[in-house]
């Protein structure tokens, strides 16, 4: 199988994750949410995008700050779900209402090729091929990568409307 390690015949699969945060200092979470993914057992190869600010989109509050993880995973997506829940809750993460503010959101957005239709997760996530927060940093890391069967940049040009700023790199 591809991707299996020839030692322990685990298996690899690539996922990415959105990751969002409109409270507090969002910058900040941000990254810290990258670090500590990256340190998660199961998890390995973590590389964060660049850093987008927008306005929020069908929700209220202050500007977002967003960017994408993209990491290799052992963790089945279920496992990988929980694990985000758990980083979104170190956070202080609270749910007064739907797309109520936040001080971290995790969103798995692709985990391989699988689509996935279960009561807690769908993947691809539903709205990500809307959503310029999310393609402009998948298109960063991954220039080539689809979605839906169709380039992500394809999607990129049908979102021009929406304004993003991308922050300059820390380093
Ligand atoms: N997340 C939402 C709703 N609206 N808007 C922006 N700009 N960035 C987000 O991450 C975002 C949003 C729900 O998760
Ligand atoms: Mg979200
Ligand atoms: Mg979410």
């Amino acid at each position: 199988m591809a991707n299996s390690d020839p030692h322990t015949g685990k298996h690899w699969t690539t996922a990415y994750v959105g990751v969002g945060a409109n409270l507090g200092d969002a910058g900040k979470a941000v990254q810290q949410a990258a670090t500590q993914l990256a340190q998660v057992e199961g998890i390995r190869q973590l590389k964060l995008s660049p850093l987008y600010c927008s306005a929020p989109i069908d929700a209220s509050g202050p500007d977002y700050i967003n960017a994408v993880a993209r990491f290799q995973t052992l963790l089945a997506p279920e496992v990988l779900l929980d694990t985000l829940q758990h980083i979104e809750q170190l956070h202080g993460r609270e749910r007064p209402y739907q797309n109520a503010p936040r001080t971290l959101d995790l969103d798995l957005l692709l985990y391989g090729e699988q689509y996935i239709n279960s009561p807690r997760l769908e993947v691809p996530h539903p709205r990500m091929h809307l959503r310029a927060f999310v393609l402009r940093p998948l298109l960063d890391l991954t220039p080539d990568i689809h979605v839906h069967g169709k380039p992500c940049a394809d999607w990129v040009a049908l979102c021009a409307d929406q304004v993003l700023h991308r922050l300059p790199s820390a380093n």
